[in-house]
């Protein structure tokens, strides 16, 4: 299903008046909105295929229908997406979730859609049906030399897929760990893992990045091999150039400090990439910004300087994803939901006064740097945001369009009731 461009042109002329009286209030408000709406612009986020569908939980899942069956229907729900925000050009594939089995046909939907591929992922903590060796007890760690060789084939595999493709990166999120105290021998794990994704990496093209994602817990509950950023960063490291740490909001202790976190990994030149959700408990995998959206803005705010300071580009130098699952709500409607939270905090965070916070910390005014920093964030910047949007040729409200057209009802029709999507 594709939205007719009059459907989106129409619904922006029933909004412009309205938006208008927004925008010229906020552009007085903000210095710098000219460069805001050029980076707005600019940016693009990268959707899980795992995220199209109705995730549940160990206790159930609830389906909601229209979900999308195959690799063709994910590419097109994001291609919907991304005609409703501008904002969502490049899909992140799991193998073997995704069957990639036709690249010419898989390639030429998502170009029709103007999407690209961004990092792959492979998928070592579930066993499939006609592998020979299991992940019961880890996969890169794996005290079996047989399980590591399955498992760095697997995600070779995975390179060599997405290289077809045309991706550039690979994503490695490992279950690797322990359950119970004395069942591990953490440095021998660790040992292994590193030995493991060296051969990975060995057979990375030499345009590609490797990310190694961290998380404390789950489905491990006393150890995880890659459990924080300074393990992911020792592995980094260790591997090279290519390799970077992955954050993943979800996946940290409670009140841990990512932002600060955030901003060490880019002075080090080794923040590869993000899985952008929001959590209240553990990697809940929420909505970005539902529960903590002033975090949301203070790590936008590191991430704004940090590149800054580094040179980088915005656009181009970190891989910008969302990791999301959905329970209760449309997927759709959930991911929309999440872009628009990233891009107001992105947006916030490129209005703060960057000279006056950097007098203020010289002068150890921290009265001054609160006032700065809560400025931006209580400024409302969704203006800019839609403005963004309608430059592009977008709905100027992406989630009121996708409701008045009714997309929901049209997929349940073109699909049916009862659909699965893979996923988590
Ligand atoms: C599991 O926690 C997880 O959500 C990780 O965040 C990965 O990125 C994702 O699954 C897909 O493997
Ligand atoms: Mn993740
Ligand atoms: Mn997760």
């Amino acid at each position: 299903m594709k939205l007719e461009q009059h459907q989106i042109t129409s619904h922006n002329e029933r909004l412009f008046s309205r938006h208008q009286q927004q925008l010229a209030y906020v552009t007085t408000e903000i210095q710098n909105s000219a460069l805001i709406l050029q980076k707005l612009t600019d940016f693009q986020i990268g959707i899980p295929s795992w995220a199209l569908g109705t995730g549940g939980t160990r206790f159930g899942r609830f389906s909601l229908g229209g979900e999308p069956g195959n690799i063709e229907e994910k590419l097109e729900d994001i291609g919907l997406l991304h005609q409703l925000n501008a904002s969502s050009a490049a899909v992140s594939l799991h193998i073997p979730w995704d069957s990639t089995s036709n690249v010419p046909a898989i390639k030429a939907i998502a170009s029709q859609y103007g999407l690209n591929f961004d990092a792959m992922n492979s998928n070592t903590f579930q066993d499939q049906p006609d592998q020979p060796q299991s992940y019961k007890f880890g996969s890169l760690q794996h005290v079996d030399k047989a399980v590591r060789q399955q498992a760095i084939a697997h995600n070779i595999e995975v390179i060599r897929q997405g290289v077809e493709l045309g991706s550039k990166a690979l994503t490695i999120w490992l279950a690797d760990g322990s359950c119970f105290p004395g069942q591990l021998n953490f440095r021998k794990a660790f040992q292994n893992t590193l030995e493991s994704l060296q051969e990975i990496y060995a057979a990375l093209p030499a345009d590609w990045k490797v990310f190694v994602e961290y998380k404390a817990f789950e489905p491990n509950f006393y150890s995880t091999t890659v459990g924080d950023w300074g393990q992911s960063l020792l592995y980094a490291n260790k591997l090279g150039p290519k390799a970077f740490t992955l954050v993943d909001l979800g996946h940290h202790l409670p009140n841990a400090n990512i932002e600060q976190i955030v901003s060490l990994l880019l002075m080090e030149g080794k923040l590869g990439g993000f899985h952008f959700n929001d959590s209240k408990y553990g990697d809940d995998d929420l909505t970005a910004g539902c529960m903590k959206p002033y975090q949301l803005f203070l790590i936008f705010n590191e991430l704004v300087e940090g590149m800054d300071q580094r040179g980088m580009n915005h656009t181009k130098d970190l891989a910008w994803m969302i990791d999301a699952s959905h329970n209760v709500k449309d997927p759709l409607e959930d991911l929309l939901q999440s872009v628009e939270a990233i891009m107001i905090a992105y947006a916030q965070a490129l209005s703060v006064d960057r000279a006056a916070l950097v007098q203020a910390q010289a002068e150890n005014d921290v009265v001054r740097c609160q006032e700065i920093l809560q400025h931006a964030f209580r400024t409302d910047v969704r203006p800019l945001v839609a403005e963004a949007r309608l430059r592009a040729g977008a709905a100027l409200s992406p989630l009121t369009l996708y409701r008045e057209s009714q997309v929901r009802k049209e997929l349940i029709r073109n699909r049916g009731n009862k659909t699965i999507a893979t996923g988590l």
